[in-house]
């Protein structure tokens, strides 16, 4: 990109990035949205004897890292934004100290949580508060433990970040709650906006720290000249991107429109986690969704993301760390091709299973997964790597099932953007299973999302619509056409079984 950038910090739950973003002259004239990635680095949750925690100040370190890169190498830099995932956060206390170390979602405090809860609050009346899915590693289910833990630091705490509005409190000071990624937290009221504080009353949870949240687009401040010294970025502003990775991504999926009444294409934004659903101009609380378990997060410009989280490409990552525990060193692209070669369906596996939450190793997990449901012993990691896939593209033909239930709409296209759209093999596979047209791209729809964020904040763009235009002209999609589609019925039917009894 030329000068000036915007530069989008990217923190996945298995990699970070910071990518310079902003326009160039195209090769065959007019302007185009470019990016160019400054520094990546992996993230990986720390274990603590039973505890499971993030590497923060090893994030923070590697933010600063890549923002001295974007400094030597950019005139001018316009502004500055974090997204992240969702659902963890830091406490703050009365010194601005950070009250102690951030916890991973998938920490075990909270296995057993959701049964306990509904013991305090009914099922239902959360979830009408809320809209939200039902996971034990949302926020409210996180500090529900800690509060039942007694864990010192909520005591200690004066001010809850999430993990964008952590990191953008380091580098300007100022403390919010940008509202893509509280609305992660099931606690916030998906019509209002507002933190639902009898609910947080109810499971005696305390929330004097929680303060109004902030929309996307809004300038926070500019970096804190102790940043400034370390990076070589002088007089730059924090422009808040959606922080929630997924509603960054949702905004560069390259469709058209925005926001519709009747949605005829669906997203999967695709990485450790897949999220597919919809965008709508508003929640969808209803006894079906509930049923269903679809969440109601928020979008940017008051959208909803009308979603299902699944396991995503977790499965297929940790298979891949445990065969590196047994001495084999694969890569991903041999896992991808092993997989393409492997029999079809020899082995199901349901990505959501809670036994593949955070197993100590996968492979077991799938094994005594495979016993438990009456399955063969899978004989080769081809069969792993597969199953790993397949499970995905027949869960999201059960999702899709269910989102066109939900929306009364027919979905024509599935848009999967991330780095997961990379994976050619799982677009083949999910056009076939759901029997739709796939176009995939772009890969680093977080970033790009993040980027347009900012440029809409700082007034280069004026609308989303006019956003996903420039994407689409900025970034090459691929399509995937339907084949073989009914070879996927009775697998599908077995799967839905199967994950039914399990
Ligand atoms: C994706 C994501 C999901 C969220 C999960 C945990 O990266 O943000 O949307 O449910 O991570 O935070």
């Amino acid at each position: 990109p030329q000068s000036p950038v915007h530069l989008a910090v990217d923190l996945g739950a298995s990699s970070g990035r910071v990518i310079a973003g902003g326009m160039a002259d195209g090769p065959s004239g007019g302007q185009k949205l470019v990016i160019r990635e400054m520094h990546r680095f992996a993230n990986h949750p720390v274990r603590v004897h039973d505890s499971l925690y993030w590497n923060v100040l090893s994030l923070w370190q590697n933010i600063q890292d890549g923002l001295t890169g974007a400094a030597n190498e950019f005139d001018q830099v316009r502004s500055v934004g974090v997204d992240t995932w969702g659902v963890d956060f830091g406490l703050i206390d009365r010194n601005d100290q950070m009250t102690g170390p951030v916890r991973c979602y998938r920490d075990p405090r909270t296995n057993g949580i959701l049964d306990k809860a509904f013991d305090r609050v009914p099922r239902e009346q959360i979830f009408q508060e809320t809209g939200l899915q039902f996971m034990q590693i949302n926020t409210l289910f996180q500090l529900f433990a800690a509060t039942e833990a007694g864990e010192t630091s909520l005591e200690a705490a004066r001010s809850f970040l999430m993990m964008g509005d952590l990191f953008h409190w380091m580098l300007t000071g100022e403390k919010s709650i940008e509202v893509t990624n509280a609305s992660t937290t099931q606690m916030l009221d998906p019509r209002t906006k507002k933190w639902c504080v009898d609910l947080l009353d109810g499971f005696g949870i305390p929330h004097s720290f929680l303060c109004e949240p902030t929309e996307p687009g809004t300038t926070l401040g500019n970096i804190l000249p102790s940043v400034s010294n370390i990076t070589g970025l002088v007089d730059v502003p924090v422009v808040v991107p959606a922080t929630h990775d997924t509603a960054s991504a949702v905004v560069a999926v390259p469709a058209d429109g925005f926001a519709p009444q009747r949605p005829d294409w669906c997203y999967i934004s695709s990485g450790t986690w897949s999220l597919m659903g919809c965008e709508l101009p508003a929640p969808k609380v209803t006894p079906l969704c509930g049923e269903l378990n679809f969440t109601n997060e928020g979008g940017v410009r008051n959208s909803t993301r009308l979603l299902k989280n699944i396991g995503g490409l977790w499965v297929f990552q940790q298979i891949r760390q445990a065969m590196a525990r047994r001495g084999h060193d694969v890569q991903w692209a041999e896992m991808a091709a092993q997989a393409a070669d492997a029999k079809p369906f020899e082995l199901l596996i349901d990505p959501d299973h809670g036994d593949f939450l955070a197993p100590p190793d996968m492979i077991d997990a799938i094994e005594a997964f495979a016993a438990k449901t009456g399955q063969k012993k899978p004989e080769s990691p081809a069969t792993l790597y597969r199953a790993a896939l397949e499970g995905l593209a027949l869960r999201y033909r059960a999702c899709l099932a269910m989102l066109e239930q939900l929306t009364d709409s027919e979905i024509k296209t599935i848009h999967i953007v991330g780095g997961g759209s990379q994976n050619e093999l799982l677009c083949q596979m999910t056009a076939d299973a759901c029997n739709r047209g796939v176009v995939a791209g772009p890969a680093e729809a977080t970033a790009i999302g993040n980027v347009v964020m900012q440029m809409l904040g700082t007034g280069q763009l004026n609308s989303i619509e006019e956003a996903r235009v420039l994407i689409r002209d900025s970034f090459a999609a691929k399509r995937f056409e339907p084949s073989d589609a009914s070879i996927w019925d009775a697998p599908a039917e077995r799967f839905n079984q199967l994950a039914a009894e399990s």
